[in-house]
């Protein structure tokens, strides 16, 4: 039987996490799609092969016969893998009009910059914390920059690789540029900038959930958007466990010292948690 679709993805990857919740949520087999990985450490989603398939050089990406062209946004690919078999599985599609607002809010929400946990993952506030990241993701930024400027400098008429350069120069400039000046200051309080509006943006999620789960009584695609998103967040931020809410706080407080990780987030991570797609995807923080 031919692959019902060919779904791109990298153990790297948050976003690539919530189609992978959302295949075992469904219980679609392994024989029954093609799963191909794409070295996300190593730039592999920058070959010019994959861009064909994702303009815009990002993971996850689902392919399939049925579709005119490639589902390259996570909550679209998550959304398709529904509707291909709506009776069987768990049912993600809110069931009322209500409930279908509030996990648009919530998926726009956890999607949006302000979120974003490239924050904990890349950036830093002082020269401390940019040795920490940089002990971490050091191979990741020059890896993917020295992959763009030979691509770049291969295909000077593409249109992805030179925006791109551009893009990741800023932060591979401050990760290898010794010893520190301007750039670093400005980058320090973009990070400082970007905290105050995590933030608050965090404080608009802890008030859009909606017990137990995060759209209302029953699972949607709301809480598979948000998973990947808090265990990336959580895992970077340096939780020793599951529930350790404690190091993101203390990141976050170092600019907002106010900042709290509320009950409502504590209790739907924990129903979370139960579920088989979550045992699977997420063995570990990640
Ligand atoms: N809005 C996209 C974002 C995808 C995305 O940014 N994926 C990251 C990995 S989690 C990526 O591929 N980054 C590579 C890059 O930006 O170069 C989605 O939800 O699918």
């Amino acid at each position: 039987m031919a692959p019902k679709f060919t779904i791109y993805s990298s153990e790297a990857s948050q976003w690539a996490m919530v189609p992978l919740l959302g295949i075992q949520e469904k219980g679609i087999q392994p024989h029954e799609y093609e799963h191909r990985e794409i070295d996300l450490m190593g730039a592999g989603n920058f070959d010019v092969e994959y861009l064909k398939i994702n303009h815009n050089g990002t993971l996850p990406a689902l392919t399939t016969p049925s579709l005119d062209a490639p589902l390259t946004e996570s909550a679209d690919i998550l959304e398709f893998l529904d509707r291909l078999e709506p009776s069987r599985g768990t049912n993600l599609a809110p069931n009322d009009a209500a409930t279908k607002e509030r996990a648009a809010q919530l998926i726009a929400l956890v999607h949006s910059m302000d979120l974003g946990s490239n924050l904990i993952l890349l950036t830093a506030r002082d020269t401390e914390e940019l040795e920490k990241v940089k002990g971490t993701f050091y191979d990741f930024i020059t890896t993917r920059q020295r992959v763009l400027e030979e691509n770049a400098a291969r295909r000077p008429d593409h249109p992805f690789y030179g925006p791109k350069v551009a893009e990741n120069g800023g932060v591979s400039k401050v990760y290898t540029t010794t010893p520190a000046g301007r750039e670093h200051e400005e980058f320090f309080e973009n990070t400082h900038r970007g905290y105050k509006a995590f933030a608050g943006a965090f404080d608009q999620l802890q008030s859009l959930l909606v017990l137990p789960y995060a759209a209302g009584d029953h699972i949607t695609y709301a809480d598979l958007n948000i998973v990947p998103w808090l265990s990336h967040v959580l895992c970077f931020a340096g939780a020793k466990d599951f529930d350790d809410f404690a190091a993101l706080e203390a990141v976050v407080r170092k600019t907002v010292p106010g900042f709290k990780v509320g009950p409502k987030v504590r209790q739907w991570w924990k129903t979370m948690q139960e579920r088989e797609s979550f045992k699977k995807v997420f063995p570990v923080l990640h």
